[in-house]
């Protein structure tokens, strides 16, 4: 850890944001990495898995969606799983070295009628000595208060977009229905993991106003994904222009100095993304991924390459350490998983 002085801030201005995105590109990552170096250890990235436990058949019209009901994408559609197949799936992600197990639903918000089987989830993610995530959609505040009482760790639901821009992308909810299930979870002790898209055509200044809303809540997410549109077949955005690498980098950067304490995590986009490209998003502060060959519906980077890359990389994954700091859960083939990677690579 480095004497650079790290200031939490919630009222960050348009300006001051424009001017970040608009500084020279080493300049903009020399800031990030700085920062990202008085917070974080540079050379450590945490490793979330992804599963899918209610696939298709959404009744919501996300526009970048392979799950909405609306879009003919091919998809196969699966009912809410059963607890044991998705604690086997658990196993078998921490088996490969993933210390945090996020659970993805194709919901508008859960039926109460689903709550028993989805807190028996996170119960038994939570005994396999994993941490937890799940993302389900909206939630009531006696929601998010049942997940956090079974011991759920993260909630994501993502902002997605600016205010201005998110109305462009989804018709069936508002901004605000997001803010007032961010602020359940808030509210319940959960930890937050919300962040957004980067490609859907919307323009720098909706990135500017994504993250400063980010900011604006009275704490700043714990985990912050940033997504690469996956342009997938069928959805509205099928065609939407490939983004510039520099310009996602850049995202990367910005929520990096605005959020200096949050996990930046590079999510969805990774299997279009060149190893270079994903190096230079370590560097710019990224430092969590998904992990497993497939995100929820689409491809991911297999395990073996993403651990070849991380000991190209010198880089660990880090370590899953239960009761802030006191004690350190992880299972040792993590470490040794990893070192076999590094020997074979050097
Ligand atoms: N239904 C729940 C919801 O929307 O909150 C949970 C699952 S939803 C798939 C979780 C997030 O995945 C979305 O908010 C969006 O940010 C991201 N996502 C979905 N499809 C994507 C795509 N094609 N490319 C990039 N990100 C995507
Ligand atoms: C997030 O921000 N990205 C993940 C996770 N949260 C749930 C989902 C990405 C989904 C990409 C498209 C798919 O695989 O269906
Ligand atoms: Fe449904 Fe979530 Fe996909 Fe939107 S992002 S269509 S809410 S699964």
């Amino acid at each position: 850890m480095s004497a650079v002085e790290t200031v939490i801030r919630h009222d960050w201005t348009f300006s001051e944001v424009k001017a970040l995105f608009d500084l020279p590109f080493s300049d903009l990552m020399y800031q990030a990495q700085t920062l990202h170096r008085a917070n974080f250890n540079p050379n450590e990235v945490q490793v979330s898995t992804l599963c899918s436990i209610k696939t298709g058949k959404c009744p919501e019209d996300c526009a970048y969606c392979p799950q909405s009901v609306r879009y003919d994408t091919g998809l196969e559609v699966e009912e809410l799983m059963e607890v044991q197949q998705v604690l086997a799936e658990a196993k078998a992600a921490k088996d490969t070295g993933a210390t945090r197990f996020c659970m993805g639903a194709a919901w508008r918000s859960p039926k109460d009628r689903d709550m028993a089987k989805v807190t028996a989830m996170v119960k038994g993610v939570k005994e396999l000595g994993l941490e937890s995530c799940m993302t389900l959609g909206m939630l009531t505040d006696s929601q998010a208060g049942e997940l956090a009482e079974a011991g759920l760790d993260y909630y994501n639901h993502n902002l997605d977009s600016s205010p201005e821009y998110y109305g462009k992308i989804i018709t069936t909810r508002s901004f605000q229905d997001r803010l007032d299930t961010l602020q359940n979870v808030r509210d319940s002790g959960m930890k937050v993991c919300s962040g957004g898209i980067v490609g859907m055509g919307e323009k720098v200044e909706d990135r500017v106003g994504l993250l400063i809303e980010l900011t604006s809540m009275p704490e700043h997410p714990e985990s912050v994904p940033m997504n690469m549109l996956v342009r997938v077949e069928g959805t509205p955005l099928e065609m939407q222009e490939g983004l510039d690498p520099f310009d996602f980098l850049r995202t990367i950067c910005v929520a990096r100095i605005m959020m200096p304490k949050s996990h930046v995590r590079l999510s969805a986009g990774r299997e279009e993304m060149s190893d270079e490209m994903q190096s230079m998003a370590f560097l710019a502060g990224a430092n969590s991924i998904f992990y497993g060959d497939k995100l929820l519906t689409t491809d991911n980077p297999g395990t073996n390459h993403d651990m070849e890359l991380f000991a190209r990389l010198g880089i660990n994954t880090e370590e899953y350490v239960i009761d802030e700091g006191k004690e350190q859960a992880v299972a040792q083939h993590l470490a040794e998983n990893n070192q076999q990677f590094y020997n074979a690579a050097s």
